[in-house]
């Protein structure tokens, strides 16, 4: 019998329905063999101190080939997890691929040398690039399903267009793609597992969620991490799914749990659920060792489960292939895996001025001129309502514009949609005819929903990670959600997403993937009885994640033409509203236009001054303004920039001013301890020392939560007597 090894895809997975032919046996071995050998020349390049990390598939590999058997790559789309070899192999990541990224070479193309061997990525073959971190990848599968079905629905939504980040997102879509998502039965304690099957499930989306159990997650087994110690029956009542559990070490059975789960899928039935029994013969990773927490006789009972001894087994007893022509096979698998080692280990490196590379976009700048439209359009100019068309000049709030620009750009651009808590106008359809709407808890995404459809705006689950999550979804297939955060005070739970995920998609890709979606995030106090889960800043835990642009208008135009520019820029953007400039009297204009906007990092001078700069941005910049006053009829003239984006921010404006006055104070609402300012003064003290007169100042809440007791409240905040009182002393040093 010829033995076939120059392919890697069984190339008729579907005539395999009962029974595979010997043809698929011998190709399922190949892929399984050869990912082992991979696997094991990566040990031995380890231990040869040629690689610095090594986690393998072993023992994973006939249920990870019968998902890629039974599924498309480059039509379909793929969310896995480290151990997935032998799925990337049998989809068309080549052995020589996989050891480039275990070298670091500068020609891996997964990452570019920037993450560990089997963290896998290729944009051809539609495997969106995975971190480390346990199931966060299964929100991102939800995200991408829906964005398929969305593309279905409105393929115009799909064109390519010029001057702004759809111009870098090529879309394709077809009606019955399947998102594929893999996790190891320990994770699937996480949260994100259960908000993504709840959503998965909840809308019928076509997700395969495949649980490779191995019975242990490092050393915890598998009864301590799943009450019951089997997932299968935990997750059984979830509606709308087809579940299959199955024995993850036969490779026929293994083929026809995924060839069924995607039939359900591709029909628009719901997603599936295909909980495989494997096992774990290389311990967790090179850096773990299993004797030390299993028992001999557990360990002695997986070997006989191995799956490629299994499938030899077979081939061998149903005379599929003799013991020569197996002999034959393997060292010329050998040989594959050999030879792309040493085409590895001759890769040229990274280079070390590249490394900041892709952290944001390189195609579109957002701090450029395309996005310096600042002129304000002419009273009376049609737009941006609710309605879709209110005119008039009248000086409008915070809230107004955010709200109008919401509606400007879900008009001019169709892959906008629009999510979170309650900010759709009212979820039930029997509802939607007779109300006014809700349309969020301040009301900015009023209207919205009634406008675009409850396919483009619409609630959540009451769960932050699973926003953000499935925005990273989303944005990785070309859309541009716009998310909200009901409150920064519950930003947490999404900490995890918007951190290793969200902002890192494009560096650790390498350019190949971006989520450039927009997270909309009421804060901060000065409330009156919001106490302290309804007035936290933090913002400089935000600024301190490279990747993410972090944004604070203090003002209503600033935040229209800002959140214009946050939604066409081509990077992940953090937007943050303060809730008591929402409404406020002071900053409130004219509504400027559909294509109003403003560069990221540009501050601007709100007051003019020659004694004293003040650095500041939110709800601080209108009481420094007062403050100013106050220091101007004592012949103080303090010159006020507000920053208006934090990362970037406007180091030029802040040099300029400070060479100019010699004193400056950074003035904010957050703590005072490790927050935005000490970054700012520390900077200029080390870049502006030559041109001070005094010590950098700085303003900041005590270091402490906000209080409910509006007395305590305005203590514990800045004020501003608090900022007068600097801004005299510092007059006077
Ligand atoms: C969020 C998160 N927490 C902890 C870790 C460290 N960690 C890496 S793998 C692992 C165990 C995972 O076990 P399981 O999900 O069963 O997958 P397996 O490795 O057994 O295939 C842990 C705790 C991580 N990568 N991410
Ligand atoms: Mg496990």
């Amino acid at each position: 019998m010829e033995v076939a090894v120059s392919s890697t895809r069984v190339p008729d997975s579907a005539a395999a329905a009962d029974g595979l032919s010997p043809e698929q046996l011998i190709q399922i071995y190949r892929l399984m063999y050869l990912s082992r050998r991979v696997d094991d020349r990566e040990i031995l390049l380890k231990f040869q101190q040629k690689i610095f990390f090594q986690i393998s598939g072993a023992g994973h590999e006939a249920l990870q080939i019968g998902a890629a058997l039974a599924l498309r790559p480059g039509y379909d789309w793929f969310f896995p997890y480290y151990r997935d070899r032998a799925l990337c192999l049998a989809l068309g990541v080549t052995p020589t691929e996989m050891l480039l990224q275990a070298v670091g070479a500068a020609t891996d193309p997964a990452s570019g040398g920037r993450q560990m061997p089997t963290h896998w990525s290729s944009k051809p073959l539609h495997i969106v690039s995975t971190s480390s971190s346990t199931a966060t990848q299964l929100l991102h599968a939800v995200g991408c399903a829906e964005a398929g079905r969305y593309f279905s629905h409105h393929p115009e939504a799909a064109r390519k267009v010029d001057g702004d980040y759809r111009a870098f997102h090529d879309v394709a879509f077809h009606g019955d793609e399947v998102v594929f998502t893999s996790l190891g039965e320990g994770s699937t304690s996480q949260g994100e597992f259960w908000e993504a099957l709840n959503t998965a499930s909840n809308q019928r989306l076509p997700v395969i969620f495949c649980v490779e159990d191995n019975g242990y997650a490092i050393s915890v087994p598998v009864e301590v991490n799943t009450s019951g110690g089997n997932i299968s029956r935990l997750v059984s009542n979830f509606p709308n799914f087809h579940f299959a559990e199955v024995d993850g070490t036969d490779a026929q059975a293994c083929l026809r749990a995924f060839q069924e789960a995607a039939a359900y899928c591709r029909a628009g039935l719901g997603p599936a659920f295909v909980h495989g029994h494997v096992v774990r013969p290389y311990s967790h990773s090179l850096s773990d060792d299993d004797k030390l927490y299993r028992s001999r006789a557990e360990r002695e009972a997986d070997a006989l489960r191995d799956p490629l001894a299994k499938l030899q087994v077979r081939l061998l007893r149903e005379g599929i292939l003799s013991d020569e022509q197996v002999y034959a096979l393997e060292r010329q698998l050998d040989r594959e895996a050999e030879e792309a080692a040493e085409r590895a280990l001759e890769a040229p490196m990274p280079a070390i001025d590249g490394i900041k590379t892709h952290v944001y976009s390189e195609d579109l700048d957002p701090t450029s001129p395309l996005f310096a439209t600042e002129q304000v359009e002419a009273p009376g100019s049609a737009g941006g309502g609710k309605a879709g068309g209110e005119k008039g000049s009248a000086p409008r709030t915070m809230a107004d514009l955010i709200n109008a620009c919401l509606h400007d750009e879900m008009r001019r651009d169709e892959r906008i949609v629009v999510y979170g808590e309650d900010v759709a106008d009212a979820s039930r359809a029997s509802a939607l005819s007779e109300v006014k709407g809700k349309g969020g808890v301040f009301k900015l995404t009023s209207g919205l929903q009634m406008e675009f459809g409850s396919e483009r705006v619409f609630n959540s689950p009451l769960a932050e990670a699973n926003i953000v999550g499935r925005a990273v979804g989303y944005a990785t297939r070309g859309m541009k959600p716009v998310v909200e955060i009901q409150f920064f005070d519950y930003i947490w739970p999404a900490m995890h997403q918007i951190h290793n995920e969200l902002a890192l998609m494009r560096w650790r890709s390498n350019g190949a993937w971006a989520s450039p979606a927009v997270v909309r995030v009421p804060i901060g106090g000065y409330l009156t009885g919001g106490a302290v889960y309804h007035s936290q800043s933090g913002e400089s835990i935000f600024t301190h994640i490279p990747g993410l642009r972090v944004v604070f208008p203090s003002n209503a135009l600033d935040a229209n033409g800002l959140l214009r520019t946050a939604i066409r820029c081509d990077d992940p953007v953090l937007f943050l509203e303060h809730k008591r400039l929402y409404r406020e009297t002071y900053g409130r204009a004219p509504y400027p236009g559909p294509d109003f906007a403003i560069p990221f990092g540009k501050a601007k001078i709100v007051r003019p001054g020659t004694d004293i700069t003040l650095v500041t941005y939110g709800a601080v910049v209108p009481r420094a303004l007062q403050a100013a006053q106050k220091a101007a009829q004592q012949g103080v003239e303090v010159e006020i920039l507000d920053l208006r984006t934090l990362s970037p921010y406007d180091w030029e404006a802040i040099a300029r001013s400070v060479e100019k006055t010699s004193r400056v104070i950074m003035a904010h609402e957050d703590m005072i301890s490790w927050g935005y300012g000490a970054e700012i003064a520390a900077r200029i003290a080390d870049e502006l020392f030559e041109y001070l007169d005094a010590p950098v100042r700085r303003i900041g809440a005590m270091d402490t939560f906000v209080a409910y007791q509006p007395l305590l409240e305005d203590a514990i905040l800045p004020q501003r007597e608090t900022i007068l009182k600097a801004i005299m002393d510092l007059k006077a040093y």
